[in-house]
Parts: structure tokens; sequence; C-alpha cells
């Protein structure tokens, strides 16, 4: 079994500028992580390679970004049992919202956890996965409470600019 905790697997190199975000916040709280291209149309063999290991490699979440026709998170998740949590990324002529069509409309048994479509839903895909995490483990947890009362100290520190 790998030490690796969180798979975060894109379809292409041009998904990284969103994906990264999810690799940060897993830096962030310390998950042990991967990141890497495995191509659901380019790289088929290797996509279920990827997923057939998953559960034996100990891995509790994977974390997929596709944009267009993104069928690489539901791929994943029909070869394995481990969580897939999907992130669309926006394409260039729709947006990414054929990309979000494409993963969140999975048929009946075969579940992805679908998330924004972009930076948002690439870190909240690894914020969701650290949450999965702290279930068991009370450091990570206190950690992920941290962060939200961060997060709720600089909203409530906002100072608005006075109406033009
Ligand atoms: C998908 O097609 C990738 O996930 C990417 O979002 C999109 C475009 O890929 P490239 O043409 O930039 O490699 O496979």
């Amino acid at each position: 079994m790998s030490s690796i905790q969180v798979g975060v697997v894109m379809g292409s190199g041009s998904d990284w500028d969103t994906l990264q975000h999810a690799v940060a916040i897993l830096q962030e709280f310390g998950i042990a992580h991967e990141a890497k291209v495995v191509s659901a149309h380019r790289m088929p063999d290797e996509m279920f390679a990827y997923a057939e290991a998953a559960a034996a490699r100990g891995l509790a979440a994977i974390i997929a970004g596709a944009g267009g026709a993104a069928h690489l998170p539901g791929m994943l998740a029909a070869k394995t049992t481990v969580p897939v949590l999907g992130v669309p990324v926006a394409s260039r002529h729709l947006q990414g919202v054929d990309s979000l069509h494409s993963i969140v409309q999975m048929p009946k048994g075969i579940p992805v956890a679908t998330f924004a479509i972009g930076a948002a839903g690439a870190a909240n895909a690894a914020l969701f996965a650290v949450a999965m995490l702290a279930t068991g483990d009370a450091a990570l947890r206190e950690k992920l409470d941290a962060f939200r009362r961060r997060q709720t100290e600089a909203a409530r520190a906002t100072s608005l600019p006075p109406a033009s």
C-alpha cells in the first residue's frame, strides 16, 4: 500500500491551471497526494489501471478534473469504489457548462460527487476530501475548523468602500 491518501488526476496538462487549486489545499492541510495527467481518451489503458489499483493503494479519494465531454471522472468511478470527486474544467467554447453536465449527470448506480466549474470547484473538492479524511482524524478536524474560523474572521473584517 502506498502512503498517498488522495489522487488528483486530470485529462490534460491544460487542466493544471484549475486543478492546482486542489493541490494547494491538499498541501496546506498536509495530505499526502499525487497529481498526474490520466486522459480518458488519450490514455484509456492507464486510466483503467489507475482506477483498478486505487483501492489497493489505499487512496481515500480521487479528485478528477476534465473539460469538454468530460468522461474521466465517470469512467474512473465505473472502475473503482474509491470516492471520485469530479471537477468540471472551463472549456474553450462552452465555458465549462458542457464539462459540468458531463460530470454531474451520472446514471443511477455509479456516483461522482460533482463540484463547481473551475478553481472554486477544485479547491472545494480538496476541502471535501479533507473533510472525509477528518472523520477519522481529530487533528485534521481541528485544522479544518481553524481554516473555517479564519474565513469567518476575514469575512467579519471586511470593510466596504463608500458608495459612488
Ligand atoms: C479534456 O479535454 C481535458 O480534460 C481538457 O480539459 C480538454 C482539452 O484538452 P487539451 O486539448 O487542452 O489537451 O481531455
